[in-house]
């Protein structure tokens, strides 16, 4: 069993595609950009971190409930669109006892009205959005203090 401070960044649908398409949205660092620079970051903070990308709900469900089992300290979570729509999302994140702040690149609530709802937040420890890419590295600082 992982100890208390192995953290989970987990990402949702089309979050794969990062720097290849909207930049002006979604800035131009690539998912692997983002990762290694959050593990080197981790690195420096004694802090395991598990990140993963999946297109398909029951995956990021499954990892949820890993990171419970795993005693996991955190989860940092960008569910992409899923974020408005998924209620097994939000039940996963109710069901477990680890910490989750939600994560957007974007800032959903100036954006498409569809956006602005999310299935997510009532059930997060907090949210950080709107602040492109750094909202990651704002989310492994928290999450290192839980
Ligand atoms: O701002 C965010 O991080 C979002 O979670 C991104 C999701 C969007 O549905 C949410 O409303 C806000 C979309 C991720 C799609 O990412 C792409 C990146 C490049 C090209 C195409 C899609």
């Amino acid at each position: 069993m992982a100890d208390r401070n192995t953290i989970y960044v987990l990402n949702g649908p089309n979050l794969n595609l990062l720097g290849t398409r909207e930049p002006e949205i979604y800035g131009s660092d690539t998912l692997d950009d983002i990762a290694k620079a959050l593990s080197d970051k981790a690195d420096t903070m004694n802090i395991d971190l598990e990140v993963r990308q999946s297109n398909h709900e029951g995956h990021l469900v499954d990892w949820l409930q890993e990171a419970m089992n795993e005693n996991a300290q955190a989860v940092i979570l960008n569910a992409g669109a899923l974020t408005h729509t998924s209620v097994a999302l939000h039940d996963a994140i109710k069901g477990i006892d680890v910490p989750v702040i939600e994560v957007h690149i974007s800032n959903p609530a100036a954006r498409e009205e569809f956006r602005h709802k999310s299935l997510v937040a009532p059930v997060a420890k907090g949210t950080i959005c709107g602040l492109g890419v750094m909202g990651y590295h704002l989310a492994l600082d928290a999450a290192a203090t839980f």
